[in-house]
């Protein structure tokens, strides 16, 4: 049994477009030896069409705030991104035949590249869609600032996966409640997955689903040209709702075996080269009319075409940008101001103006922070995964307000209980620009939201990470409510460089009000990374101030570690911490001090900032043969390193009880006598 699709032909320019992205998929996954073909080949056509006749990009300015978004959530049909972006010059043809190969920007799963035309990072299913929430949430908010020449659309491309991981439910709501109307995602719904097809998984009723949500949904053949034109064309007319278009599409679209037969639909060639799926490569060259001698050639009318389509993209971004030059000649000021949030350097912030409440948590010192922010910083959105009265970053929502259907005008996103949802969609607004995308929940719940930290880490995008409730004097919630584990888990992130050299995450336990203060200085101004602030519930005592000043003290937060309580004598032993336990440590200090035993305090708030210091920075303040005696209410290995290894560091090694905190205190050994005592039992340790 033969069957030949393409002997002819095809009328098309868009099915041989389709067809040369199918031959360039199968052929880069078949030389690296590893890839994804099939979902390349089943979702060729939609992305043919939508590069060709739908996404706005300007050919000669990638980086053009007002161009159309494309996030791909399945990272692993990066063949199919990377053969489209071929075609429209953004890759080489040796790039592409170097995929997946060391020093190709061509990844095994695409990595932001926006001078490439690659939106977002992709590969943990899900978190790709998420993003573009993000991104057309940005896209309304400065439509609703500026005027809707801003206007772009924002398009994602979903599959199976992404469908089915549990963010998905969060994008689907939000979009929806918000009425993301220039939001358009393509489901290539193929029915299979890695491992087998999609009933094995799921009976949902998908367009219910999202219509139950407030999208609008239609399904089309999602490999027919004109059924996906039309279905794009609908969507970008839409006016009220985000549109999902569910492609019903056929993986490994028109493979042949060697005998010619039929090898479309196999869950074989979801992940691995054609040929070791069983396909054969020649005849299913053949069958697409290219040659199996050039399987990286791009066919000369497809060449043609796109230097077309190119040149059209030109005159719509130059029309685009010299509507944009009318306004700004026309709205000097709004000018201005648009391009000030658009700066990379963040607006300017005079901190010393935030006065951070006396004694108290230093959440509420976040607090004062970001209600001084709300009125201050004009694009910055917070979100908080429905804790904003405990997390404090009701300050803010206080001075501005909740955005909800079709209304943009405040800047607080209500993210609801989903920690993973809101930290994807902090991507994307970052990824979008334009925007300060700071978030909270408790830090407990961080375990939610570690892999959008860790997507953003590798991106080395800006996004604040507040996390309160910081350690096991949350008490009567109990070990379900303790971090024990959470900051050695973000230290460990701080820990991995990223691809600039730079620790992938900032992370700051600041030890007071002041230290607060500065940690958010630290924070906001910190654009190569993201940044957590690891905060306390209760309150903590202020430092005494070493010189006159305690926030002049604090700035040297900015070094990760430093004195923050002066040795009386010759040093006996350095005590070291962050946040809540460097206050308690000041105390045992003093104690020490009666008793003829010098001890230096230093405030630890980031580890990863420290260890980038000077050495004779940092061996002025813990010595190279000084006796370090770290507590921590956390897991103690998140001190190690800093106490080295004459050193002994007090933390927890168990979860936590349910008991009102002051009790957990005292049975812990959280108090001066208990600490006092390890203190000196340390000292007489050989
Ligand atoms: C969060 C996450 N879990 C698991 C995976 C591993 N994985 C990669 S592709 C895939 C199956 C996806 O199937 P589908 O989305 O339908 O892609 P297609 O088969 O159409 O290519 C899985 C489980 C992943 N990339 N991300």
């Amino acid at each position: 049994m033969f069957f030949v699709r393409r002997t002819e032909m095809s009328e098309q320019i868009l099915d041989k477009v389709a067809d040369n992205v199918r031959i360039l998929s199968l052929s880069m996954v078949e030389k690296a030896k590893s890839g994804h073909p099939g979902g390349a080949m089943g979702g060729a056509d939609f992305i043919s069409v939508l590069y060709s006749e739908f996404l706005n990009f300007d050919p000669d300015d990638s980086n053009w705030i007002f161009r159309d978004r494309f996030f791909l959530d399945p990272g692993h049909m990066s063949p199919m991104l990377y053969s489209i972006l071929h075609l429209v010059d953004k890759f080489t043809t040796d790039e592409i035949k170097n995929f997946r190969q060391w020093g190709s920007p061509t990844h095994g799963h695409p990595e932001l590249n926006v001078a490439r035309g690659i939106e977002n990072t992709s590969g943990p299913l899900g978190q790709g869609a998420a993003m573009g929430v993000g991104a057309a949430i940005a896209e309304r908010f400065y439509a609703q600032r500026f005027g809707e020449w801003t206007a772009h659309k924002t398009y994602i491309f979903a599959s199976d996966g992404s469908m089915q991981e549990e963010i998905a439910y969060g994008v689907g709501r939000i979009a929806g409640l918000l009425g993301l109307n220039n939001l358009i995602m393509f489901f290539d719904s193929n029915d299979i997955q890695l491992s087998h097809t999609t009933d094995k998984t799921t009976s949902e009723d998908t367009p219910k689903k999202y219509e139950s949500w407030g999208w609008r949904v239609e399904t089309i053949d999602g490999n027919n040209v004109e059924e996906i034109r039309a279905a794009l064309k609908r969507a970008n007319e839409e006016k009220e709702k985000p549109t999902l278009i569910i492609g019903k599409t056929i993986m490994g679209k028109c493979a042949l075996t060697a005998d010619g037969c039929n090898f479309e639909r196999k869950v074989s060639t979801h992940g691995q080269p054609l040929s070791a799926a069983g396909g054969d490569v020649v005849k299913t060259i053949v069958n697409l009319c290219g040659n199996p001698e050039e399987p990286f050639a791009v066919f000369p009318e497809v060449k043609d075409y796109f230097a077309k389509v190119l040149d059209e993209k030109r005159k719509i971004a130059k029309a685009k940008k010299e509507n944009q030059m009318k306004w700004a000649k026309e709205n000097p000021e709004l000018a201005e101001k648009l391009f000030e949030m658009f700066d990379e350097n963040p607006q300017k912030v005079d901190f010393s103006k935030i006065i951070p409440p006396a004694n108290s948590a230093t959440r509420n010192a976040s607090g004062a922070v970001l209600a001084y922010f709300a009125q201050n910083i004009n694009n910055m959105i917070v979100s908080s995964a429905d804790l904003s009265n405990s997390d404090q970053t009701g300050k803010f929502l206080e001075k501005s307000k909740e955005f909800s259907y079709h209304d943009f005008s405040g800047g607080f996103l209500q993210a609801g209980v989903a920690e993973l949802t809101m930290a994807a969609i902090m991507n994307g607004l970052a990824l979008h620009g334009g925007i300060v995308p700071v978030c909270a929940t408790f830090f407990v719940f961080s375990d939610y939201m570690k892999p959008a930290i860790r997507i953003a880490a590798l991106m080395e995008i800006p996004v604040k990470y507040v996390f309160t409730h910081d350690s096991f004097r949350v008490g009567e919630d109990g070990p379900t409510h303790q971090p024990i584990e959470h900051e050695m888990q973000l230290r460990l992130l701080e820990k991995i460089r990223n691809h600039s050299g730079t620790p992938s995450l900032l992370v700051l336990r600041p030890a007071d009000g002041a230290e607060t203060i500065e940690a958010w200085k630290l924070a906001y101004e910190n654009t190569k990374s993201p940044t957590a602030l690891i905060l306390t519930r209760q309150n903590v005592n202020d430092l005494q101030a070493q010189n006159s000043d305690r926030r002049e003290d604090a700035k040297q937060a900015e070094k990760g570690a430093y004195i923050v309580k002066k040795e009386s004598g010759n040093l006996d032993v350095i005590l070291l911490a962050n946040g809540s336990e460097v206050g308690l440590l000041c105390e045992v200090a003093e104690k020490l001090k009666s008793e003829n035993i010098s001890a230096r305090v230093v405030s630890a708030p980031s580890e990863g900032l420290f260890n980038l210091q000077t050495k004779e920075y940092r061996e002025s303040i813990i010595p190279k043969n000084a006796k370090v005696f770290g507590l921590t209410a956390g897991l103690p290995d998140a001190l190690f390193m800093l106490a080295g290894v004459n050193g002994k560091v007090i933390g927890r090694t168990q979860f936590g009880n349910s008991a009102p905190a002051s009790v957990l205190d005292e049975k812990y050994g959280y108090n001066v006598s208990a600490v006092l005592e390890n203190v000196k039992t340390f000292l007489t340790e050989k």
